[in-house]
């Protein structure tokens, strides 16, 4: 049997930013939420560290939240310690004998420069186990036409490796990449063949290669989106470590005990959730908001809520709740208003008071009704379409537009002006949705 452990998405250094309470967990060195994430962390790479007979530690990207995209800053200090401890405690308690594998990410790495904070801020080679893989070694092995792989001969496995690259961003790369990609194909099956992955077909950057049973991989270690999911028998994503957004809370986050069996190799994967180490109430809570309530009303039906959930009390940083109200029902800009006038008002007391709350963070939202009953091109249902046979049903859907309109546009154009407009959109929307 090899055992292998997958996780990914650790975002050291995220710090939980809107609508939240000015208070340290540690003074002057890291905020409540981001040293949960901190906590979490060492507690798993402890956990993991003492699992029988483990044989590999993978690690499929984004271990650090910063840099990223829209922040140049390096890791925070206190991310960057922490993930040297969580180093030093798993090589430690598995005394070096097991090899833990990384391949970077989008986040945590300096966008077009070839060192990594992995290599400035953490000294990679102090751990003699430590295999490490960047988007600059994809780009050397595609240049050299040869596969990126790592092999244990004793324990015959293999890995293949695909650090996150944008390999769609320019046709040049993307004619590389799949040109390249074919160096990936294990050609020995004696051996058992793994594929660590950072990427996603929501944002295409992850290959349908990859994506797909094409290279007949025994398993698919997958990272960069943060709920656990299973895509297949032998594709998964294991997701991150905890909820870092209110989106994510409703997704489940673990690492994936993969025992793969030498001879047969048959899988069998077990999931360790660990959302369930989460400390705080991290939850959206529906109110329903009807024309006739007065602002004394809502107040009434919020302070409810803060004292079921037993948030009544002193602040304290390992439990204080993330809140998000969702306003629902028939909204006028009057009711819109009252509600913003009054959940702002109710932030700055709680906020004020913290003695007396213990509450981290409060946002809200609203949504009008009539919305929801008119919205026939939410972000679900686009994203469904657009995974059938989207320029086929466009087509048609301009087509008949065009009947009613009687001018002569040329349907192929348009269709592929909107295809271009949606897939713009929907990359957005991942993007949105990663924070
Ligand atoms: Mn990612």
């Amino acid at each position: 049997m090899v055992k292998i452990v997958h996780m990914s998405d650790t975002h050291l250094g995220y710090r939980a930013r809107r609508g939240v309470i000015n208070q340290w967990a540690i003074e002057n060195y890291s905020k409540p939420f981001e040293q949960e994430l901190y906590d979490s962390f060492l507690k798993v790479m402890n956990d993991i560290s003492r699992i029988n007979d483990l044989d590999f530690l993978v690690h499929c990207g984004d271990i650090f939240h910063h840099p990223s995209k829209y922040s140049s800053y390096p890791p925070l200090e206190p991310a960057r310690r922490t993930l040297k401890e969580g180093l030093q405690i798993f090589f430690e308690n598995t005394n070096n004998q097991v090899p833990f594998i990384y391949i970077e990410g989008n986040h945590g790495i300096f966008r077009g420069y070839d060192y990594t904070p992995f290599e400035s801020h953490i000294n990679k080679d102090q751990y003699p186990n430590l295999y490490y893989f960047k988007e600059r070694d994809l780009v050397e092995a595609i240049k050299l036409n040869q596969p990126l792989l790592l092999e244990f001969l004793e324990k015959k496995v293999r890995f293949y490796l695909f650090p996150y690259f944008e390999f769609k961003s320019f046709e040049s790369y993307t004619t590389a990449y799949d040109n390249w990609i074919q160096n990936q194909d294990p050609k020995d099956n004696s051996f058992i063949n793994i594929a660590v992955a950072h990427g996603s077909t929501g944002d295409e950057t992850l290959h349908s290669r990859v994506n797909s049973n094409d290279f007949n991989y025994d398993y698919v270690a997958l990272g960069h989106e943060h709920g656990f999911k299973k895509l297949s028998n032998n594709h998964y994503y294991s997701g991150g470590l905890l909820p870092l957004n209110f989106k994510e809370r409703y997704e489940n986050q673990a690492y994936l005990i993969v025992d793969i069996d030498e001879n047969t190799h048959n899988l069998n994967v077990n999931t360790e959730f660990t959302d369930k180490i989460l400390n705080r109430v991290f939850k959206i809570i529906e109110i329903k908001a009807s024309p006739q309530d007065s602002t004394e009303d809502l107040r009434k039906t919020i302070n409810k809520q803060i004292i079921e959930h037993g948030l009544n009390e002193c602040f304290n940083q390992n439990t204080s709740a993330r809140l998000k109200f969702h306003f629902y029902g028939e909204i006028t800009f009057e009711k819109n208003w009252q509600i913003n006038e009054l959940l702002a008002k109710l932030r700055r007391d709680f906020f004020s008071q913290p003695t007396e709350y213990n509450i981290l963070q409060l946002i809200w939202k609203i949504f009008d009704q009539s919305e929801v009953r008119e919205d026939d091109i939410s972000a679900g249902i686009i994203q469904d379409f657009i995974l059938e046979k989207p320029d086929e049903e466009f087509k048609t859907f301009v087509n008949e537009k065009l009947s009613v309109d009687k001018t002569n546009y040329d349907v192929n154009k348009l269709t592929e002006f909107g295809m271009k407009a949606l897939k713009k959109a929907l990359r957005l929307m991942e993007k949105e949705k990663e924070v």
